[in-house]
């Protein structure tokens, strides 16, 4: 069941990234600035490669809003991939330009060319490539963007912090960390944590398995490029159960709690407390430092491919996490009040 719901499309260094979102109630103010420092955050963030001193994402809008309002109908969002000026021919949609330029057959051990090229197919990786580059997270920070515009409406906001770079977790050392990495032609990944604010109670179910607000986090954090593990709340190993679990108290007429170790969710639904989840993001897999690898037209031992790519993208992969947290809960927000316009969606919610 989905109510904001929305596709994307687009390569690396193709044309654009495109997505149509559907669902977002008329009468929303639309903050382009908002989106476009959203896209910023994104691009920003120690240890990124130099593709993002090229781009400056910015979006652009051609359906769906009118003199700054949403309609009610479909929005239609796009950012431009500036490189895509270098990669006319080689992604080229007419068979007249076919060509082995920037062709590779040296899987890449980590990223998605090897199942991908089986999967569909494919004999030049960049078939792979091209989708499976976390560029089309920047297009995903753009939904993020709107998404935040509806919750912030009712009063929602969400932030992210990075609380491990490899094996620092103390901001002062993060830099000197990545440094280190860069100096090695090595990549490095780290953990960070999103919290979403002032979110209503009875978010999600604990009626049916696929209801449960926690699962459908999950899923949309555990989808991001390079995530490996998931948390909400704090990691419960170490605690017993009296040390775990959130006591109730009363405070000014009003039910609350000691504590959020459980991060917001209980029964698979929200409980009124702050919504926190932590990530862990692997390094990325396109590095100097070469690994072992087997060519595919060959069968043969070789060094995997490498090409331009960040050092560490922990910051950014937090900015993309706030915004899959942002269409998660936008939905179940649409799901619980199912309103047609932002005055209407207030009414019920405030
Ligand atoms: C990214 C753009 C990509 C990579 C990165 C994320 O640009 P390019 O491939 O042209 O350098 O920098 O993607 C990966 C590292 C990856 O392994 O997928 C972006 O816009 O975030």
């Amino acid at each position: 069941m989905e109510k904001f719901r929305f596709l994307t499309s687009g390569e690396s260094h193709g044309k654009c990234l495109t997505a149509i979102i559907e669902g977002v109630p008329s009468g929303l103010e639309i903050d382009i600035d908002f989106i476009n420092s959203e896209l910023h955050r994104r691009q920003q963030g120690y240890g990124r490669g130099d593709r993002m001193k090229l781009e400056s994402d910015t979006v652009e809008i051609t359906s769906g809003v009118r003199f700054g309002k949403t309609i009610g109908s479909p929005i239609t969002l796009s950012v431009k991939n500036r490189d895509f000026e270098n990669w006319q021919k080689v992604m080229s949609v007419s068979p007249s330009d076919q060509t082995d330029d920037k062709a590779f057959s040296v899987y890449r051990p980590g990223h998605a060319d090897y199942a991908g090229s089986i999967k569909y197919n494919q004999q030049d990786l960049r078939n792979i490539l091209e989708r499976s580059s976390a560029r089309k997270t920047a297009i995903e920070v753009a939904v993020g963007a709107v998404a935040k515009l509806i919750l912030k409406q009712i009063g929602i906001t969400g932030s992210s912090e990075v609380t491990q770079i490899g094996a620092a977790c103390c901001p002062d050392k993060f830099h000197q960390e990545i440094d280190l990495t860069r100096e090695k032609g090595d990549s490095i990944g780290g953990k960070f944590v999103v919290i979403y604010k002032n979110i209503p109670v009875g978010l999600g179910s604990h009626v049916h398995w696929d209801r449960g607000i926690d699962g459908r986090l999950a899923q949309a954090v555990m989808s991001i490029p390079a995530i490996k593990a998931v948390e909400i709340g704090d990691n419960p190993l170490g605690f017993c159960g009296s040390e775990y679990h959130d006591e109730f108290e009363i405070k000014d007429g009003e039910i609350c709690r000691t504590s959020n170790h459980a991060g917001g969710i209980e029964g698979g639904m929200t409980n009124g407390q702050d919504l926190v989840i932590s990530a862990v993001m692997k390094p990325i897999p396109t590095m100097m430092k070469s690994l072992e690898s087997i060519d595919l037209k060959t069968n043969q031992k070789a060094q995997a491919h490498y090409e331009r790519s960040d050092v560490c993208a922990v910051e950014s992969c937090a900015v993309v996490a706030e915004a899959r947290v942002a269409w998660v809960i936008a939905n179940e927000i649409l799901l619980k009040y199912g309103s047609d316009s932002i005055e209407e969606l207030k009414s019920r919610v405030l």
